[in-house]
């Protein structure tokens, strides 16, 4: 737990979430600014910078990451139409959270993935 992580507060019920989804491991929940009918994110409980920091320390963890994001789409019926799997690293990839999160976007045709 890193106090100064904004994620790391959600994990701990300090800030608040609409989480959807919850392993020992792992937490999901709505994207506070969605980009799609269905946005939701889902983070190792423990904490790491980026995707590379965690296959590094935790494959296993980093499966789990999977997983959920796997159950996440189908709970939110999104496996029929299909949808994203997205791990922003890094400053070219914009990514403003650095607690490793995957993005689960879908519910609506989602255009090309570079526009
Ligand atoms: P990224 O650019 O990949 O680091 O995405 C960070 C995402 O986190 C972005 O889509 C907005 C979301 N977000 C930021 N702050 C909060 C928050 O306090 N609560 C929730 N639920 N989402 C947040």
């Amino acid at each position: 737990m890193d106090n100064s992580c904004l994620f790391c507060r959600i994990v701990s019920g300090e800030i608040p979430a609409t989480v959807v989804h919850r392993t020992d491991t792992t937490v999901a929940f709505r994207d506070l600014d969605p980009k799609a009918p269905t946005h939701v994110l889902v983070i190792p409980v423990e904490h790491h910078a980026d995707v590379v920091a965690l296959a590094t320390a935790n494959p296993s963890a980093a499966a789990d990451v999977l997983a959920t994001a796997a159950a996440v789409a189908q709970a939110e019926g999104l496996t029929e139409g299909g949808f994203r799997v997205i791990f922003n690293t890094g400053r070219y990839a914009g990514q403003e959270v650095f607690h490793v999160h995957a993005h689960v976007v879908g519910g609506a045709p989602l255009g090309p993935m570079l526009a």
